[in-house]
């Protein structure tokens, strides 16, 4: 049967189970959104900006397990997606976004709207491709979509020339594939696991460092049952927040920069860690030259370029994560720790790391707990980046599995009122909550236009300090209070939303938090809240860039506050 390239594309869309697109078109695309309403199957969401396609579909592709689609035009809407395919790439999100190009006998001349979007987005794909020929398209899909879902995650961008989208082939979708250097192994090596199972049983200190590994393979009871069976202690990463469930009492939260006391200690106390998933991102070790000093290092990591790049391994073990964790649960035999879980249970009680201090001014930390309180904890909550992220990460309690959604390895701001919308369109009857930042939400705030076209449920809390307040904070911890170019201001959020037709709230109190919340859970439709916060407030614990997890500054209100302080208990 005879298609043009347009009706490949979109019916291999169909054929990989795709049912939502984000985008935005233009010239060199037009001829692939003209095809668009033959497949009524397929839904698109006109964002308002290209980054935020990316990063919808990234979250999307997140809360969904399926690959996120976007779409763009070519030069500048594709690279207009850059930041969103840069932050599904360090994040493992499957993406597969398609440019339009120039037409083919125009590519290298500097065409109108021409740029080499394969060129600028090697680094930051798992692979991409330039279409030449339309015969080869239907196989390239193919390709795309297993490459960008299997193994290690990642986004993969196909270009396709304006004239490719009108060309007529002859079209029939490959079934199967041969790509024989891509092979992700998924199973562990046995021997590896039976050394890594017997480290296990000789431990009297096991810490599991869990990371978005554990949620990308959906490993949550493998997980547990490995922690419950030989009663480990387990702390996350940011990403790996929501993998195992918060209120668990083996679980003692986030570890790294703006960690929990206790996890960093205990990771930097423990004789043996079992990395799951997790990459030893610097964010989460701190500087890895005196990373848990007397610990052996077990690595479950589907991807063996992570293998010692940053963390020399005692035991690697190359594999996907639910599979190695179901195979080694198997030579798990139960144990106790009782001294080492006291020991952690104790540097909690002495460092409540979550505890939120009285105050009559509005106190993010405060707001993040009532959206947890009123919520009841059933939400997903999506975040800006900066001060406001560690809140949400700190604050909330995540007991349901996959439920923070959050810019990790990229940190990009602007991430998260388009990825709320991602959520929204993938969770639809999840209550959806995005905490975010003044400035984060200004980078993208032109998306309150896509959530009110969609009609998207979503409930966003601004947390308004004035400041681009995590970079205010380290220059008022590292820089002498020179508060260069952090003040910030903004418009009125709750006069945007309206102009956007979405109802909102300004909280200036501490009494009117609480009703604010509710009164965004009763709504319908999308709510705002923007919240004055106290403005200089600090996130704590905070483990200063250069310097080791067991040197840990708190907050300085707390008599025990010591900086710098070595523990070494
Ligand atoms: C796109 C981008 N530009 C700059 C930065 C550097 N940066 C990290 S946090 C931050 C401040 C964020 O301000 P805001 O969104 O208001 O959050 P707050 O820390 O105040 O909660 C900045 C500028 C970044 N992460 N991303
Ligand atoms: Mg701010």
């Amino acid at each position: 049967m005879k298609m043009t390239g347009a009706q490949i594309i979109l019916d291999g869309f169909v054929k990989e189970g795709v049912e939502v697109i984000f985008g935005i078109l233009g010239g060199a695309i037009l001829p692939l959104y003209d095809t668009l309403p033959q497949y009524p199957q397929l839904r698109h969401i006109l964002v308002r900006h290209e980054q935020a396609a990316a990063h919808a579909a990234d979250a999307y592709a997140r809360v969904t397990g399926k690959v996120g689609v976007c779409m763009a035009t070519s030069g500048p809407g594709a690279t207009n997606l850059v930041t969103g395919i840069a932050n599904a790439h360090l994040d493992s999100s499957p993406m597969v976004a398609i440019t339009g190009q120039v037409p083919r006998a125009l590519i290298g001349t500097d065409g109108f709207q021409e740029a080499d979007i394969t060129g600028i987005t090697l680094p930051i794909t798992k692979n991409n491709y330039l279409v030449r020929d339309t015969a080869s398209l239907a196989r390239t899909l193919k390709e795309a979509f297993h490459l960008a879902r299997t193994g290690r995650p990642g986004p993969v961008l196909i270009d396709v020339p304006r004239d490719v989208f009108t060309d007529q082939v002859e079209y029939h979708y490959p079934s199967k594939l041969d790509l024989p250097s891509y092979k992700p192994i998924l199973q562990g090596h046995p021997a590896q696991i039976k050394k890594a199972a017997r480290l296990i049983s000789e431990s009297q200190q096991p810490v599991i460092i869990a990371g978005h590994g554990v949620i990308i393979s959906q490993a949550y009871d493998q997980l547990r049952q490995l922690a419950e069976t030989a009663q480990i202690p387990v702390v996350t990463t940011l990403l790996g927040v929501s993998c195992f469930p918060e209120s668990h009492v083996l679980s003692y939260g986030m570890l790294g920069m703006h960690g929990m006391v206790c996890a960093n200690m205990a990771v930097s106390t423990s004789d043996l860690i079992i990395a799951v998933g997790m990459r030893f991102d610097d964010r989460a070790t701190g500087t890895v030259s005196t990373f848990a000093p007397h610990a052996r290092i077990i690595h479950i990591d589907i991807d063996p370029a992570e293998i010692g790049k940053n963390v020399p391994v005692d035991v690697p073990i190359v594999g996907d994560v639910k599979t190695v964790l179901g195979a080694l649960n198997k030579q798990i035999t139960s144990t106790a720790h009782i001294d080492w879980v006291t020991q952690i249970d104790e540097w909690r009680r002495q460092h409540p790391s979550t505890d939120i201090r009285d105050s009559e001014s509005v106190l993010p930390q405060y707001v993040v707990r009532q959206i947890y309180e009123v919520t009841k904890g059933d939400a997903t909550i999506i975040t800006g980046v900066g001060q406001n992220q560690m809140w949400a990460a700190q604050h909330f309690w995540y007991d349901k599995p996959n439920t923070l959604i959050s810019s990790g390895g990229l940190g990009t701001m602007g991430f998260g009122l388009p990825a709320a919308v991602g959520v929204k369109v993938g969770r639809p009857d999840s209550t959806v909550w995005l905490i975010d930042g003044d400035g984060s939400f200004q980078m993208t705030i032109q998306e309150l236009a896509t959530i009110a076209q969609e009609r998207l449920a979503i409930k966003i809390a601004i947390m308004d300090n004035g400041y681009l307040g995590m970079v205010r904070q380290w220059q008022e911890l590292f820089f002498g209070r020179r508060y260069v170019a952090t003040p910030l201001s903004g418009p009125d959020f709750v006069k945007v939303g309206e102009a956007y037709g979405i109802p909102g709230l300004k909280v200036t109190r501490k009494i009117d938090v609480i009703p604010a919340v509710e009164q965004a859970m009763k709504e319908q439709g999308p709510f705002l809240i923007d919240f004055k916060i106290e403005p200089e407030e600090n996130v704590y614990p905070m483990v200063p860039s250069g310097a080791s997890l067991a040197e840990m500054l708190e907050e300085p209100r707390k008599e025990e506050a010591v900086w710098p302080q070595r523990s070494t208990p």
